[in-house]
């Protein structure tokens, strides 16, 4: 690239070069810098043109051929709204200027029903396996800011969302967070946090959720959610704690499992409100409520919510489901009746079925009754941006094909279902689906009928699976368990690494499963886990990676792997955030001209120009480029 820049250089290719050139064209290094990016982005875009996606779960090309028509905001008088700039007007503004039990007072003291928008996280975690890019909420978080400025909070972070950027899309979980800040300073953010376990699949050290959280909140988040797959108080708190040490709005969250209006339901109205009372001794600024598989019935939520609202008249409570038995827009409704202060929504077009309801059936739903601050056109506005960018990842939809009300039953969580049904499509059995699902309600029972969300659906859901494709039955698994050869998350969460459940582990089946090859927990993991000293770790990484940041280090301790592959990406492929969805996805056509933007104001022009024929002596082909006017080549191993 050194080389390459300077032969580039106008003042080399004018010929007019002096014996110290070098030396005195500093600006040398920084095209050195943005040629090497260009190299690297090439390397990517010629991997892509001769070999096809490598993105995991990707089938097919996205369905979105044209470019992206921009939402456009009216005032009230019909003129367009300005959006070079942020909106600076948002309930984010009374956290900044009061602190967070201002903010909890005056939600609650806010005569209508808020809403929290899961767009940019939940929603396309349940519908989209979690894949949609930096780049493409970037491109409408202006746009957002005024038309939910009145909006509670936009759900954009933590979950799945964490490893998944690193993981399958390349991209910094952080530097997300951080942009997207930047162009919404006025609405209050929220992220999921996984309690004890941050936002990974089983529990950390205690400080490593502190540091954490302390990061989270630097980089922008406002209001964690913070849950417990077990509701279990201990494992729960570490997370509160750590929300709370950082400085953010805290929002203890209780799972609700099941349908607690079935007799005989062993989580039940008596289960929650006594669960509820402990967490509210714990200590938080708001009350989350969490029905990740969409099985709180209307009926529920107003029994409930209702009872928690008489319970504790000054506590505001954020209701959240998911619409899977199509039934999520009138549990919301009936949670703002009852006196939920905050109810979960997605636009439209990344709404129902697995992911949250949508947010203009919920306002249609509550017009006129009661006010959520929002304006009706605007918020349809924004959607017609997601309902290109629905297209533009159609190549991770699902194919869910309506509401599946067996949920009441199966009680898989919303992304889950997405993912189950998935896989079982992959295996095209046809019947794999129906059998997952029996198998789903089967395995819960042998477990001890678990609150189910990540990370125990994902012990339920590997022990089905496991179930199916060994062709046990429950009888089977109860009588074997001595001899099987269970899968590692069943096993952990024998161990009690996942925590303690409710009525305890179901016995002879943990003892008989761990064999004494594991020693089992009696207290939170977190307690005897040694602490991660954070200095020590910088400074390994720094040895590896050069200058670090701070977040960096949490996501290395986080998922240590996935943080070392994405860097290894990084090295060979520079940041693919930059690069446009379409042509990160899919091969440009030959000919076809498009913009990326490496850095403000650093535009690249590329167009594809030809792949060259394979040589059978090298098994590579030759891929070019006119890179800002400028024939460029890279050799690409053909793996096909
Ligand atoms: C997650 O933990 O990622 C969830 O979305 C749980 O509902
Ligand atoms: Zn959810």
């Amino acid at each position: 690239p050194f080389v390459l820049a300077l032969l580039t250089h106008e003042t080399f290719v004018a010929g007019n070069c002096w014996t110290t050139f070098i030396d005195d064209t500093p600006e040398l290094f920084d095209m050195m810098v943005s040629q090497n990016r260009a190299q690297k982005l090439l390397a990517y875009l010629g991997d892509l043109a001769v070999n096809g996606s490598s993105i995991k779960g990707q089938i097919g090309e996205p369905k979105l051929k044209t470019p992206i028509i921009m939402p456009v905001l009216k005032d009230a008088s019909g003129e367009p709204l300005s959006t070079t700039e942020p909106c600076k007007q948002g309930w984010r503004n009374i956290y900044l200027e009061q602190g967070p039990e201002a903010f909890a007072k005056a939600v609650r003291g806010y005569k209508g029903t808020l809403i929290m928008d899961t767009t940019w996280r939940d929603a396309h975690q349940s519908l989209l396996a979690t894949r949609v890019r930096t780049v493409d909420f970037a491109n409408v978080a202006i746009p957002t800011s005024y038309a939910y400025s009145n909006a509670f909070s936009l759900e954009c972070w933590g979950g799945a969302t964490f490893d998944v950027a690193m993981r399958f899309l390349y991209e910094d979980p952080w530097d997300r967070l951080r942009k997207l800040r930047a162009l919404v300073p006025n609405i209050p953010f929220q992220m999921l946090l996984r309690g004890a376990n941050g936002v990974a699949y089983s529990s950390l050290p205690d400080n490593a959720i502190d540091h954490f959280c302390l990061q989270a909140k630097k980089n922008g988040v406002d209001i964690f959610r913070v849950f417990d797959a077990l509701n279990d108080l201990e494992q729960l708190k570490v997370g509160v704690d750590a929300a709370r040490k950082a400085g953010g709005i805290v929002e203890a969250t209780i799972c609700y499992s099941g349908d607690m209006l079935n007799p005989g339901k062993k989580y039940n109205l008596e289960y929650y409100l006594d669960v509820v009372d402990k967490v509210v001794a714990m200590g938080t600024h708001i009350l989350g409520i969490k029905d990740m598989a969409g099985t709180m019935k209307p009926q529920a939520a107003t029994i409930l919510i209702g009872t928690i609202r008489e319970m504790y008249p000054d506590l505001p409570i954020h209701v959240h489901t998911h619409d899977s038995a199509g039934t999520g827009v009138a549990s919301m409704a009936a949670a703002a009746q009852a006196g939920a202060d905050v109810v979960d929504v997605a636009t439209n077009s990344m709404s129902g079925m697995t992911s949250q309801p949508s947010i203009i059936a919920l306002l249609a739903t509550l017009q006129g009754t009661i006010d959520t601050g929002l304006d009706v056109d605007h918020i349809r506005e924004i959607d017609s941006y997601w309902a290109q960018i629905r297209l533009l990842y159609s190549v991770f939809e699902a194919d869910l094909k309506g509401p599946d009300p067996d949920v009441y039953i199966h009680e898989i969580p919303g992304g889950q279902l997405t993912n189950l049904l998935f896989q079982a499509q992959q295996l095209g059995l046809g019947t794999q689906w129906l059998e997952t699902k029996r198998a789903y309600v089967q395995a819960n029972k042998l477990l001890g009928d678990l609150v189910k969300v990540t990370p125990t659906s994902k012990v339920v859901g590997d022990l089905a699976q496991f179930m199916v494709s060994n062709k046990l039955s429950s009888e089977d698994v109860v009588e074997r368990a001595a001899t099987l050869d269970f899968p590692d998350s069943v096993l952990d969460f024998f161990q009690g690494l996942i925590g303690q459940p409710y009525g305890g582990f179901p016995e002879p089946l943990r003892t008989n499963a761990l064999r004494g090859r594991r020693e089992k927990l009696t207290e939170r993991p977190g307690k005897t886990l040694p602490p991660i000293d954070f200095a020590v770790v910088r400074k390994d990484l720094e040895k590896k990676y050069g200058p670090i940041k701070e977040c960096d280090v949490a996501s290395f301790v986080m998922y240590p792997k996935v943080y070392e592959d994405y860097q290894a990406f990084v090295k060979k492929y520079g940041d693919l955030s930059v690069l446009p969805t379409k042509f990160f996805l899919s091969r440009p056509e030959i000919g076809e001209e498009f913009n990326v933007e490496i850095e403000m104001g650093k535009v690249l022009i590329l167009k594809l120009l030809a792949i060259g024929p394979l040589s059978t002596h090298t098994g590579q082909r030759e891929v070019f480029f006119e890179l800002n006017g400028e024939i460029r080549q890279v050799t690409v191993d053909d793996k096909k």
